[in-house]
């Protein structure tokens, strides 16, 4: 190692955090490393490992920190973030594109010299009279083509303790590096911090992306998706890399279904922010891979997913006995759980949804609350925030397949778009092609928005794939690449999904129906069953359902609630295409199979209602 960051490292660190970096010796990853310490300033460095002791470690520095904040049942700890810092903050998220280069005008960005000057100011001394942490892990599974090292330096011993719940350990994947091999790195700091130890100055919140150098840097916030820099923040740095490798980086989740005669069949599921994506993961008798990230590669001919993570950061809100058991028992046993933005009392925590009665008053992400109390900006408050979620490790679920951690990933059958609209989209229908499923569903996915973004929330939003808020390139490259991707080998089928359908004002589809929609979608992943031409994709037909709602839900399936949930809609189908139609006349580079594919729904559509009228019983439809 060299000299300087020698006399720098051991002034900072004990003998033996200075000897596990001298095992890496990395020059960009000491270079890094000996950086955080000149600018941020830290009283003292922990550099972890992978053993069991060091992730005890910041486990316990998480409580001494009061970070975290144990609550009754062993393994469980509450997590608080500011009021102001509840969800991602697209407006302070941006790219740093350096001098000369340029970049899709749709994504926030800055000049990256400007943006590094602002952000060393903010960081500068930041972790004054605090310890900074130094580690190391992996996305992907260790040591496989899908492996991503990484490096996170943060003071913050909540983002340290998330991150070994939801990620692979890296130490060791590190030591063996091979000089300039690729790895991604991020910097985050609390800042100054109140008696919650919530950043004060949220106002300076700053999430910033080196992307040229595979760098976040991150200040002034407390919340995941800012600052566990893995997640999110990573997300957008593998888009860019798996475009420059020929890969896909999706925002989806993983699940196994287990079809007739112990067949195991593999889908994958964009579906925005609550939309019913991490319960989808989680049905009942299924079995879950991952809920958040995939990445795709072509392994031994065949298209393959690997959970990026590790465990789950899921939303708790409306998790119950009854709708979310596998979840809400995890959360309710001793393991180990970081809840945030809970309610709690009597160290206990609760939140909306929950099916208990919640306590009128107690600590949550207003600090003392009590019912009635408006926040900080006048707003009324809940008793638990709306975007309040709990963090777990995959090894603790009951469901997780077995499979998950598989070094070559999982074969996908099927790949689901689930959006959210309450008067369009049918709950289930497939896709004609790997083309008409990319361009209809995946890339006019729509969605109402909710809490998990900060922002005006029951607004109907595009979001291509679920993955606009971390498109680092354009829409239409990204697009594109998902196109190509795999082209010469047997490709999933392609479905696009709906559990908001509404009939005056009430849900059409009980909660658990979404099992059914799995059950089906099963079965034609290996063409078991027939399906029905809505024009805008091929929908189940009654006699496959009815049996389905049988043996999965035990609910008697009536004519009448299929033809509710299937009519194929046409003047609202037309709509949707009309927005999409405009949205992506803003985009200046649609891929021309786009426009084909909205030209050609919209001549089947407008076929079936000249022959059919607008709005058309499926009994009224031909089987393919
Ligand atoms: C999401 O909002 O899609 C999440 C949570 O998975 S966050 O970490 O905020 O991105
Ligand atoms: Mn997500």
């Amino acid at each position: 190692m060299n000299e300087k960051y020698e006399t720098l490292f051991k002034g900072k660190m004990s003998d033996e955090c200075f000897a596990k970096l001298a095992a890496i010796d990395n020059d960009e990853a000491m270079e890094f490393i000996a950086h955080a310490i000149e600018l941020c300033e830290p009283e003292s460095v922990f550099v972890a490992d992978d053993s069991d002791d060091d992730v005890a470690y910041i486990r316990r520095l998480a409580i001494d920190n009061k970070e975290e904040t144990p609550l009754a049942i062993e393994g469980h700890t509450v997590h608080f973030d500011g009021y102001f810092d509840q969800a991602r903050k697209k407006e302070v998220t941006k790219y740093l594109v350096p001098d000369g280069e340029t970049m899709d005008s749709k994504l926030n960005q800055m000049p990256r010299d400007e943006g590094i000057k602002e952000m060393e100011e903010l960081q500068r001394g930041a972790y004054h009279r605090r310890r900074m942490l130094v580690r190391f892990f992996c996305l992907g599974p260790t040591d496989t083509i899908f492996a991503i090292p990484c490096l996170q330096i943060t003071d913050s011993a909540y983002v340290a303790h998330s991150e070994d719940l939801l990620y692979r350990r890296g130490y060791e994947a590190f030591k063996d590096l091979p000089a300039g091999a690729e790895f991604f790195k991020y910097r985050h700091a609390t800042g100054e911090v109140d008696e919650r130890m919530t950043s004060k100055n949220y106002e300076l919140n700053r999430v910033y992306m080196d992307y040229t150098r595979n760098t976040v840097l991150s200040v002034n916030t407390q919340y995941a998706g800012n600052t566990v820099g893995l997640k999110k923040l990573s997300l957008r740095l593998a888009i860019r890399k798996a475009d420059r490798e020929g890969w896909l980086a999706e925002h989806m989740f993983i699940m196994r279904s287990n079809g007739p005669n112990g067949r195991k069949t593999y889908f994958c599921g964009a579906f925005p922010s609550a939309c019913g994506k991490t319960s989808t993961a989680m049905i009942p008798g299924e079995n879950i891979v991952g809920d958040d990230l995939a990445y795709f590669r072509v392994i031994d001919g065949q298209f393959r997913a690997a959970n990026v993570e590790n465990g789950i950061f899921g939303i708790i809100t409306d998790v119950n006995a009854k709708d979310d058991p596998v979840i809400y028992e995890l959360l309710t046993s001793p393991h180990e759980v970081i809840f945030s933005n809970v309610l709690v009392k009597d160290r206990k925590p609760y939140w909306l949804g929950m099916d208990e009665e919640i306590p009128s008053e107690g600590i949550n992400y207003c600090g003392e609350w009590k019912e009635g109390m408006t926040g900080p900006d006048g707003r009324p408050t809940t008793p638990s925030h709306k975007n309040a979620r709990y963090t777990v490790q995959m090894s603790d679920l009951k469901n997780a397949d077995p499979d998950w951690d598989n070094p070559k990933g999982l074969p996908v059958s099927g790949i689901i778009y689930g959006g959210r609209d309450s008067d369009t989209s049918v709950p289930v229908r497939e896709a004609y092609s790997w083309e008409h499923g990319i361009c209809t569903m995946g890339a006019m996915l729509e969605s109402e928005t909710t809490s998990a973004t900060i922002g005006k929330e029951g607004v109907r939003v595009w979001n291509v794939m679920s993955n606009m808020d971390f498109l680092s390139m354009s829409v239409g490259q990204y697009i594109n690449n998902n196109l190509k991707f795999a082209a010469d080998i047997q490709r999933p089928k392609v479905f696009g999904t709906n559990y908001f359908l509404k009939k005056d004002g009430s849900y059409l589809n009980g909660k658990r129906d979404k099992a059914v929609w799995v059950k089906w979608m099963e079965l034609r992943a290996h063409n078991d069953v027939a399906a029905l031409d809505a024009g805008y994709g091929l929908i189940p037909e009654y006699k496959d359902l009815k049996p389905l709602f049988k043996q999965v839900l035990d609910n008697e399936y009536s004519k009448q609630d299929y033809i509710d949930q299937f009519t194929v809609r046409i003047p609202e189908c037309l709509a949707k295409l009309d927005r999409m139609e405009d949205v992506y006349a803003t985009v200046n580079d649609t891929p021309q199979a786009m426009k084909d594919e909205m030209a050609a729904q919209r001549r089947r559509l407008e076929k079936l209602k000249s022959e059919k009228g607008e709005y058309i019983s499926p009994f009224d439809l031909q089987p393919v």
